[in-house]
């Protein structure tokens, strides 16, 4: 059964068609968009006039949830909740209900496990403190020790997937030191989601992984071996990235997201079928991430996707905008149609020989343990 919903979300067009996407790929049907220019006021995130209209617009239209396109700080989202008396769902859990329907292996169910144990915390922490300072009716109905022991069976749950986690990241550092020490080195596929880096990825290893325009089609890292110019190399494809992902979503996503760290080359797939405004947005929120990484700038290839899309004059308008202008490290090139595929092959393999495969002596305490702590 489609859950449907009121999608609240900015006044623009690029906004609206990626909450759509987002609503899509969480299976909700938009019965109703309600367009503001400001979602970030104080008492409700929106004006109280407009909830009072939205308040009308969900009687009528008796939609199952709200869905509101930023996030919400948790007293928002009970005062609204409490007086449209419905299920808010804002963007950080909206983000989180896709990554729960889409997940597929026991990593990435790990690590949604634990983005998921995080927004709870948040939100439990914000919820006892509004309530000692008398603004809220009780906890969850609860006194306050049965407050701290759900605080504490939060963190207690928390501790045993981080400990999971830990291993699972164990386990590829070993993975990567064994395919090091043979000397294969790794280049990964990076971006925005929906731009293009599965489609990419199966054509480079003809592979069949699912590729669509849907929202975070990939959600854990798969890695093939391909030969350039006669030569193994390993290629993996990533979770996309999308702007205004809260930073504990990208920690909970950093040991898959680790490899882009440790690849020799990294390319970052860009949609450049896009309008400049998405293009930059997307463009800078990828850049962000990967720095977020720490993933070294020299490393970054920009393939500049969907180019059959778009004519190569404006392409090159696209690539000084982004400031690429002069980076001789961007190739337009068509996943689709296969042009510029060897080109950009080409670059990979004159950029791999230059670089030495990532050494990295693994620590004593293992440095991704720390991303799992609080
Ligand atoms: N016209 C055109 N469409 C493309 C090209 N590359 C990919 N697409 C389409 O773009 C959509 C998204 O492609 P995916 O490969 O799933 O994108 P992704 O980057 O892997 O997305 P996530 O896994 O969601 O992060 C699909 O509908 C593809 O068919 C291209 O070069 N040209
Ligand atoms: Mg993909």
């Amino acid at each position: 059964m489609t859950l449907t919903a009121i999608l609240i979300t900015y006044d623009n067009e690029n906004s609206i068609r990626e909450a759509l996407g987002l609503c899509e790929a969480a299976g909700y049907k938009v019965e109703k968009i309600v367009k503001q220019k400001f979602l970030n006021r104080n008492k409700f995130g929106i004006g109280e006039g407009k909830v009072a209209e939205i308040k009308e617009l969900a009687n009528k239209i008796k939609p199952d949830v709200i869905i509101y396109d930023e996030i919400l700080k948790p007293s928002q989202n009970y005062n609204l909740a409490s007086t449209l008396k419905m299920n808010i769902v804002d963007r950080e859990s909206l983000i989180l209900e896709i990554f729960e329907r889409r997940s597929a292996s026991h990593e990435s169910h790990l690590q949604i496990k634990l983005a998921q144990l995080r927004y709870e915390m948040s939100r439990a922490k914000e919820k006892i403190r509004l309530a000692k300072m008398g603004e809220q009716p009780g906890f969850m109905g609860i006194g306050m020790f049965e407050a701290d022991a759900y605080q504490n069976d939060i963190q207690n749950r928390m501790k045993s997937v981080r400990t999971k986690l830990a291993k699972s990241g164990k386990q590829r550092a070993l993975h990567r030191e064994a395919r090091r020490r043979v000397g294969l080195k790794t280049i990964s596929l990076a971006g925005y989601t929906s731009a293009g880096k599965t489609t990419l990825f199966n054509l480079l290893t003809g592979e069949t992984k699912e590729e669509s325009p849907e929202l975070f089609t990939t959600l854990s890292t798969t890695t093939r071996k391909i030969l350039i110019n006669k030569n193994p190399i390993l290629i993996s494809d990533t979770v996309g990235f999308i702007s205004k992902l809260p930073a504990y979503m990208v920690e909970a996503f950093k040991s898959t997201l680790e490899e882009l760290k440790y690849a020799e080359v990294v390319i970052v797939v860009i949609d450049v079928s896009n309008t400049l405004l998405e293009l930059s947005k997307k463009f800078r929120s990828s850049l962000k991430t990967l720095a977020e990484l720490d993933v070294d700038q020299d490393k970054i290839i920009y393939a500049l996707n969907k180019c059959d899309l778009v004519s190569p004059e404006e392409i090159v308008k696209r690539a000084e905008y982004l400031g690429l202008g002069d980076n001789k490290k961007w190739i337009p090139i068509s996943s689709v149609t296969k042009e510029n595929v060897p080109k950009i092959l080409e670059l990979i393999s004159k950029m791999l020989t230059e670089t030495k495969p990532y050494v990295k002596e693994i620590p004593k305490k293992p440095d991704y343990a720390k991303f799992y702590e609080d």
